[in-house]
């Protein structure tokens, strides 16, 4: 009998497109969280978009269900296998096509790494206005298709405020071409909407055209104290209307900054002292002194009203991204503590002080849980992360997921939250999609879905607990 790989092979015709050495294939089957994985026979890995609607079809004529894969640094299981899927990696689709000065978009294939586009982008004295801890390796594909959000949304909104035009291969192998540049094109469905956040399931992205901007002329950075969490609220308002360039608004709660200190013993905390939260912010400002000076006067406003009650000012692009470390390195930190549950939620930022209070609470009552609690204030985005303490077993860590993850998504939709601000839904959280979604909407989207691909072929498994 032949295997998967010799009919998909003997399919495909292409020479050097099927990786199945078993060796290779294991970084593609698990996830950056190293909680979700599968076995699978093989990935592909097509140059183009050619390339890959063959791919489709040759899965399609034999029955195989695919998973697109672009950076794998999706956080709620829908980038790996997980029941023998053929894994479709988008990441030989690097190229970045053309940048258009006049209407500042760039067009770029699905595999372009974010970093690689933020320096190519600079090189012309632009950026792309999307930025997040995985721009080391997140692909312009996966961004799209989660509709990623990150640390500029407070100012340019996420993913799907970018994109103006897209190249999808749909579930049948047709190669929808909408590679639209312009900013004003009303003529009927904006179909590319359908795409941004269907967390492939409904096509796999290969190209788009992004809208670029012009870059800053400075960025003003500072990490504030703050010496309650109950006046976060009035913080965000004062902070919203002193700084009216504000470009990112993030917090850190003390906890999370010890566990990075643990983690990264040699790194230098900012305060002598430790607060119950730290809140960093950048603004976009003009060029000179008289701009940082106004700066540094509204920031000292800010800290006499009393809402922040200590500030580090970052005095060079050095110390900016020092500052910035301290946020990344969270992330990354808890990420080599040991295993966690990550619960990624919206909130009304008035009741953020209450919630982030609550969380501490139901962290406390599941028990042997270390809870962190961080996120983009700016956009009321609280990431919930409850760790593995030592003693606890990965068998009881586990087991208590399930209850957790019901009572706080359930009063997060008491406080009309959302459950997943930014990571999608995926397999981790297919399950309470009701918390935040009504019966006619998940029914509409599996219709879309049933529409785009009837026999379930890209990432089943995904968004809706069956197909
Ligand atoms: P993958 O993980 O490969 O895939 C994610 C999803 O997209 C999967 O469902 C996959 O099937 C699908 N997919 C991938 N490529 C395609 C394609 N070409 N066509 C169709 N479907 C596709 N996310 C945020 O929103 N904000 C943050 O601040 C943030 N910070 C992070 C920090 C760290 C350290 C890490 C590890 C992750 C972070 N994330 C964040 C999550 C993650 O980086 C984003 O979800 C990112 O958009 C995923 O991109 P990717 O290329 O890695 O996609
Ligand atoms: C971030 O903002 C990411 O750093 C990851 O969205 C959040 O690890 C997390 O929970
Ligand atoms: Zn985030």
């Amino acid at each position: 009998m032949t295997s998967v790989v010799e009919r998909l092979s003997a399919e495909l015709g292409m020479g050097g497109i099927v990786l199945s050495e078993r060796t290779e294939v294991a970084a593609y089957a698990i996830d950056w969280t190293k909680k979700f994985s599968g076995e699978t026979p093989c990935i592909l890995r097509p140059h183009n978009t050619e390339e890959v609607a063959r791919c489709v079809r040759a899965c399609g004529k034999l029955g195989l269900k695919l998973v697109p894969q672009g950076g794998n640094t999706g956080l709620v299981g829908a980038s790996v296998p997980r029941g023998g899927e053929i894994v479709l990696s988008l990441s030989r689709l690097n190229k970045i096509e053309e940048f258009d000065e006049a209407s500042a978009t760039v067009q770029v294939g699905a595999g372009v790494v974010l970093q690689a586009l933020h320096d190519d982008l600079a090189a012309c004295g632009h950026v792309f206005p999307v930025d997040l801890g995985a721009r080391g390796s997140c692909q312009i594909g996966g961004m799209i298709a989660t509709n990623a959000g990150g640390i500029k949304v407070l100012r340019y909104g996420h993913m799907r405020e970018q994109v103006l035009g897209l190249e999808v291969v749909l579930a049948d192998g047709t190669i929808l071409n909408n590679l639209n540049k312009l900013r004003k094109n009303n003529t009927g469905l904006d179909l590319k909407h359908l795409f941004v956040g269907s967390e492939g399931v409904l096509g796999i992205i290969t190209r788009a055209v992004l809208q670029a901007r012009p870059a800053p002329q400075a960025l003003q950075t500072a990490l504030l104290a703050v010496e309650t969490r109950d006046r976060l609220p009035e913080l965000l308002t004062v902070l919203r209307d002193k700084l009216r360039g504000l470009s990112s608004l993030e917090m850190i709660t003390q906890e999370s900054i010890t566990l990075y200190k643990e983690v990264e013993p040699e790194a230098r905390l900012p305060f002598e002292r430790s607060y119950p939260a730290c809140v960093i912010v950048e603004e976009e400002t003009g060029a000179g002194e008289s701009e940082r000076n106004s700066f540094l006067e509204r920031l000292s406003s800010v800290l006499e009203s009393g809402l922040a009650v200590d500030a580090v000012v970052a005095e060079s692009d050095t110390q900016a991204r020092r500052i910035w470390s301290l946020r990344d390195g969270v992330t990354e930190a808890i990420s080599r503590a040991g295993l966690t549950h990550k619960f990624d939620v919206t909130v009304p930022p008035a009741a953020m002080p209450a919630f982030l209070d609550q969380m501490e609470a139901f962290g406390e009552e599941a028990g042997e849980l270390r809870t962190l609690l961080f996120g983009h204030l700016g956009d009321g985005n609280i990431h919930v992360n409850m760790m593995q303490m030592p003693g606890l077993s990965q068998a009881a860590f586990y087991a208590k997921g399930p209850a957790l993850a019901e009572r706080i998504y359930g009063h997060v939709a008491k406080l009309h939250g959302s459950i997943s601000a930014e990571h999608g839904i995926g397999i981790a959280k297919r399950g309470y999609l009701h918390h935040s979604r009504s019966t006619e909407e998940v029914d509409l989207m599996r219709g879309v879905k049933h529409l785009l691909d009837p026999d379930c072929m890209l990432n089943p498994g995904v968004l809706f607990e069956s197909n």
